[in-house]
């Protein structure tokens, strides 16, 4: 039955194939729920919750500093709002087109469910890569962006975020436009400036999220954080925060990269440098080897895994642990990975450190502390309040241990304990399933 219903995601979705291998392995895992729960195949569950609710396709023309004029591609991906509006960030790179965006969508919907939070699934972008790009030509871009965008969202229907591509100065220029033309002062929006609405730890809750989770992990399986040495791929908002994170319980991190190459410090890597040269100075992590004279660099991103490690933590971006680089971290003794960014491991990958037992944390699960701290800057916006680092920090500790332990108890439900990857697919969407169910053919 899963079977056809693929099939079908295939046919309508052609040539979408990182939406077809997310939607793949959660319909793999969520089999055995829909045999055990006949109303959801009556109910058609798994057929409609692959469909999204809506799919917004827009023009975004701007202007380059030379005059030039530029036509871009926005999307929104609107994929199931029954457990809460819409919500899911935006993501600015040159890969963006719509099976990437519906993987993401769709991927979202389970993790913000396996937050515990009133918060539905979905994701939007473009193609523009602001790469490059000056300060004003980044404006223009993202003011042409939320003049189609503001009308299609709001703090009770949908709720973009940050992803690649969309940091802080993003967000104040689309949050600018969002105000001007609605002409009202709302969570509309999340990863919001500290002056204006954000919440102290969205910045680093991705990373440190997944850091909580992966300390979850390794108490199960009896080892420690303490001395261990990390290999934490990317530079960007999730790597940067899951290194400080790391370094701040013991850990050596050792190897960081961006798209074009990557570093390894056997000192540990200086995380102020990483934050400065790519928060700052937006510039690329080769210069790092100025600083650091003792680290090397390397050309090419995927060497990277080549690195010996006790714990991986891909933090750039879909599929780039391949089969290969899988069995070369297994090989080096590598013992627990956890995913910050959405699917970067292949589903090969996935299988050869699942065969090997090494301990595995699915991104669904344990990147999930971005968005739950966007959650928690949604309530604090609805009290027009602002919680101090730590009270919100805590909250986040709790709900990673929270996901831990309900994908932990599915995966044993289902007599596949230890299975991260089936207990938080299941997890998600057993909670999203019954709320379809209760509110009927919609
Ligand atoms: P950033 O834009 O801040 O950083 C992305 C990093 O990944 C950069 O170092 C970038 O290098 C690298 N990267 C991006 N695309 C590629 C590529 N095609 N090949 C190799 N390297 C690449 O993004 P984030 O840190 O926010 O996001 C990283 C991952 O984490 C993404 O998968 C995202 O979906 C996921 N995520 C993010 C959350 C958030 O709150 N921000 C929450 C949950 C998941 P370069 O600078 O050269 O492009
Ligand atoms: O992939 C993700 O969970 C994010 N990029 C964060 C989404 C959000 O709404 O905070």
């Amino acid at each position: 039955m899963v079977k056809a219903i693929l099939a079908q995601v295939k046919k309508r979705n052609p040539g979408e194939p990182e939406f077809h291998q997310a939607v793949e392995e959660v319909l793999e895992s969520i089999a055995p729920v829909l045999d055990k729960y006949p109303e959801y195949k009556a109910t058609k569950i798994a057929e409609r919750i692959v469909e999204p609710e809506r799919q917004i396709i827009f023009r975004v023309p701007w202007m380059d500093d030379k005059g030039q004029i530029h036509v871009q591609r926005g999307m929104r991906i609107e994929f199931n709002s029954a457990i809460g509006p819409y919500k899911g960030g935006l993501r600015f790179h040159p890969s963006v087109y719509p099976g990437i965006i519906k993987f993401l969508g769709f991927e979202q919907i389970f993790k913000n469910a396996l937050t515990g939070l009133a918060m539905g699934g979905g994701k939007g972008g473009s193609d523009f890569d602001p790469k490059g790009k000056s300060d004003n030509e980044v404006m223009r871009f993202c003011q042409s962006f939320m003049g189609e965008l503001a009308r299609h969202i709001g703090p009770n229907t949908d709720v973009p975020a940050g992803d690649i591509g969309v940091g802080g100065r993003e967000i104040g220029f689309m949050y600018g436009m969002y105000r001007k033309i609605r002409n009202e002062f709302t969570g509309v929006l999340t990863g919001k400036g500290l002056d204006w609405g954000g919440s102290l730890v969205r910045t680093e809750a991705t990373g440190y999220g997944l850091v909580y989770f992966l300390l979850e992990m390794l108490k199960d399986a009896g080892k420690n954080i303490k001395g261990a040495t990390v290999v934490s791929s990317g530079s960007g908002n999730v790597s940067i925060y899951a290194m400080q994170k790391c370094q701040q319980l013991g850990a050596k991190v050792i190897a960081c990269s961006d798209s074009n190459g990557y570093i390894v410090d056997m000192n540990g890597i200086n995380v102020k440098t990483v934050q400065q040269l790519k928060e700052v100075e937006r510039k690329r992590i080769k210069e790092y080897i100025k600083h650091h004279p003792d680290a090397k660099y390397h050309e090419g991103c995927n060497g990277i895994w080549n690195v010996k490690c006790d714990i991986a933590l891909p933090n750039a971006t879909q599929n780039e642990i391949d089969e290969k680089s899988a069995q070369k971290l297994v090989d080096n003794g590598c013992y627990a990975v956890a995913e910050g960014a959405n699917m970067p491991s292949t589903p090969e990958a996935v299988k050869i450190f699942l065969k090997n037992k090494v301990s595995f944390g699915p991104a669904k699960a344990a990147n999930a502390g971005g968005v739950a701290t966007s959650g928690l800057e949604m309530a604090q916006n609805s009290q027009r309040l602002s919680w101090t680092f730590e009270e919100t920090d805590k909250h986040l500790e709790k709900i990673m241990k929270n996901i831990y332990a309900s994908a932990k108890k599915a995966s044993e439900e289902y007599g596949k304990p230890g299975n991260l990857v089936v207990g938080a697919n299941i997890a998600g969407f057993e909670k999203v399933a019954r709320a379809m169910y209760a509110q009927g053919l919609i």
